[in-house]
Formats: structure tokens, sequence, C-alpha cells
């Protein structure tokens, strides 16, 4: 790896990141049916019929797990908390033992002189609220809320920061209208309700947190630049739907109190009744932002109804999942969150990383160069962005280990270290040790 950890500013926080349905095992433990499981057991969702019923186990293996975090001289350990495992009907009488388990976790964190960053949801709703129409439902915002009073009464106290929702755009736009993720919609009216509930339930989350007296609360946000495919108006309009819809909408609520134009062209219409007035409760102020970046898409003008555009192939070289590599991409972001919405405040990287369809090698290592490679090419942005004036504070690296990649199940592999799903044993690639290398120097 090229870079060092002294190649960036004194206190830059280097850190990993996961979640709990894709690596727990959500049959152990008393948790609640969530609709990934829904998702999960329907026919044709989701890669081999793969489900997250086991996942890393690392509802038994934390404690291994974070000592690969702290072996590889990582300050932070970004995890989420599932809603079913804390409550398994979304609402009422708590898991004890789900409980139990975060708590567990983040004094296991706290031991090895990690920081444990929570994130509240990471997508896997509580069936029993699907039932109820989930996002679509205005009310989710306060059964989230409550939720979230839930854990900070129980880890609020020893967490080092808190963000309520990862990606938003994945909660609303890829779920409801692409149907990819669960609960598998595409429904433009759903879209726009699950986007908005989103920012609503946001909102109401940060003041529950707030009200428990948890620090450091931020949100994380997904970006994937938008590549006109040519250079027809045409085509730039498409490119700047693409942008509005999946970069702008959720800054703009949270940051500027407006969702920009090309969005409302389509989702106007079907937006709850009052809307505009949400924005007290999801323009909450905030600590820091958090930027999630992999890829760009090439994007052009498509005949029929909005968004009217199509996503093409592009030329630059892919991971295991089909997206390009485009490093370019993360500078962009992070300069125009400082620049456009976060005004100031300190930006961390929370998910960076590649898949690679990782193998173990006769001597039992995981060699991944393109992995380093592509850390290094991501982290020289960061450093460009610094040296611009760019107040990024941190930099995560997704993920910790191999796991469930949703839709597209146990095929590719984001990990530092390799899990073998056969026996779960945990082989530290290649990438791992560059990563412990540059930081311990
Ligand atoms: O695995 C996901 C994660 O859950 C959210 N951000 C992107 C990752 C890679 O697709």
């Amino acid at each position: 790896m090229q870079h060092r950890r002294s190649d960036f500013p004194t206190g830059f926080l280097f850190g990993a990141a996961t979640s709990s349905y894709q690596i727990e095992g959500h049959a152990h433990g008393g948790a609640g049916r969530t609709h990934w499981d829904d998702f999960a057991e329907t026919p044709g969702n989701v890669a081999g019929a793969e489900t997250g019923a086991l996942a890393c186990d690392h509802y038994h293996r934390y404690g291994a797990d974070l000592d690969l975090v702290a072996g590889a001289g990582l300050d932070v350990y970004r995890f989420s908390t599932s809603w079913a495992r804390v409550l398994p009907e979304g609402r009422g009488a708590p898991n004890p033992d789900g409980l139990d388990f975060y708590d567990r976790l983040v004094d296991a964190c706290l031991e090895r002189g990690l920081k444990p960053a929570l994130t509240l949801y990471h997508w896997e709703l509580p069936s029993a609220l699907a039932d109820l129409g989930g996002w679509r439902n205005r009310d989710v915002a306060d059964w989230f809320a409550d939720f979230a009073d839930v854990v900070a009464a129980r880890i609020g106290d020893r967490v080092w920061s808190a963000a309520p929702i990862n990606e938003p755009w994945c909660v609303g736009w890829l779920s409801h209208f692409a149907g990819v993720h669960a609960p598998g919609l595409r429904d433009i009216r759903a879209t726009a309700r699950a986007m908005h509930h989103v920012l609503l339930a946001h909102g109401r989350a940060v003041q529950a947190l707030r009200v428990r007296g948890v620090g450091n609360v931020g949100g994380v946000f997904n970006c994937e630049y938008a590549d006109a495919a040519d250079q027809s108006p045409e085509t730039a309009r498409a490119a700047e739907t693409y942008d509005a819809i999946y970069n702008r909408f959720f800054l703009g609520g949270i940051f500027r109190r407006e969702y920009p134009e090309p969005v409302l062209a389509g989702l106007a219409p079907h937006l709850p009744g009052g809307w505009e007035r949400d924005f007290d409760t999801i323009a909450q102020p905030l600590d820091w932002v958090g930027l999630n970046y992999y890829t760009r898409k090439r994007i052009a003008a498509a005949p029929g109804a909005w968004p009217a555009l199509a996503e093409q192939d592009g030329p630059l070289p892919k991971t295991q999942v089909g997206w390009e590599i485009y490093p370019q991409g993360l500078g962009h972001f992070l300069r125009m969150i400082h620049h456009d919405y976060a005004g100031g405040l300190p930006i961390y990287v929370t998910e960076n990383g590649m898949a690679r369809d990782d193998t173990i090698g006769p001597d039992g290592s995981v060699a991944d160069p393109e992995r380093t490679a592509y850390l290094d090419a991501h982290l020289a942005e960061v450093r460009g962005a610094i040296d611009a004036g760019v107040p990024v504070r941190g930099y995560f690296v997704w993920s910790l280990i191999d796991n469930f990649e949703w839709a597209l199940g146990y095929g590719p592999r984001f990990g530092l270290v390799h899990v073998d799903y056969a026996d779960l044993k945990r082989r530290p690639k290649a990438s791992y040790h560059a990563l412990a290398a540059a930081l311990s120097s």
C-alpha cells in the first residue's frame, strides 16, 4: 500500500464497516422475522436462494472478528443494530438477548480500544412492520424513533457515534422503485412515500438520540457519479435526474430543506400531503456527514416515462459486481457535500471497497492486489480533498469480512478478511496485511 497513516492529519480515523443482517446470523438469538427473510425466501430474488440465517455467524464470533479489527490497527468499528433482533415485532417488548448482544459488542470494542460507530438501521425492517406498509406508512417514523430510544437507552452511553439509517437511497429507491432489495416493489407512489418517510424517520431518530444524550450524531449517504453517455442535452438532463435522485434528494432534504426539481418532476404527485411541513423534523442539526462511495454509472436518455434514463455499460475496469472503478468520483462527492450541503461539518468516508472473486491459495493465503490498489486510489482522492480544504476526518473500509451481499448472495467478496462459508474460517487477505502495515508505520 502506498499510503501511510502519517500521510493523513493527526487524529484522522481509519475503520472497517459491517452490517447486522449481512454478518450476524439472523436465525440466532431470538431475533424477529424481517422483510429480508421474506424477500430472500421468495424464489428468484436472491442468487442461489441464499439468506442471512447463518451469514458469518458473527453473533457467536464477534470477539474474534473484533480482534481482527484491532489487529489491523484500525480505530473505528462501524456496525449496525438489527431492529428485529432488538424488537422482534418492531414495536413492544424488547428481546433481552438482542440488547445483551449489542451491549457485549460495544464493550468488546471498547476493551480493544476501538471506537464503536453505531448505525441503527441497515435495511432489515421487521416483518410485522412491513405488514403494516413498512416505509410507505408515515407511522414508521415514530416506530423508528421508539427503536432508536430503546437502543440509545442501552448502549448510547458508550458508542462513539450514531447514525440513524444507512444509505437512504437504497431504502427508498432501490427497494421500492427498482425492486432489487426488500420489499422488492416497483411502484412510483410507494417510492415517493418511502423516500420521504425515510427522511422523516431519520429526523425523528436524531431527536430521540439527542433526548437520550447521545452525541456525535450523523447521517450516512451513498453517492454514485452520473457520467453522461454523450454530449446531447437529453443525456445531460438524464444524468442530472440520476444525480438528483441518487445524490441530492436526501442530502437536500436534510441540509437545504428542499427536494431537487428533477425528482419532484416525477415524484411530486405521489408524495404524502403536507410533505413540505416535515422539513422542520427532517432537518435536525447533525454533527457529521458520512459518504459511502463505490462507483459511477454511465447514464443515457431513454424513451418513456420519468425518469426517462437508462444505464449503459461503461469502459473502465470493473469489480466482481460489474461496478466501474472510478476513484475520482470520491473526490467529487467529498467536495460536493462540503460545498453544497455540509457547511463545514466533519465528513467521514463511511464505506468504500471492492468486490473481488477472492480464492484461497495453496499456502492458505488470499492474494487480492486489486483491492489494495483500489483502496490506495481512493485514499489518494481523500488526500486530495483534504488538501483542497474539505474536512475529511476518517475513512472506513467496506467490509471487515466477506458477507451476504443482499440480492447477490454470498458470491461477491468485499472483505479485508476472507470467509470460507463451508466452515466460517476467517483468513485475512493480503489487503488486510497491507492496510495493517500502512497503519502501523
Ligand atoms: O454490502 C453493501 C452494504 O450493505 C451497503 N453499502 C454497499 C455495500 C456493497 O454493495
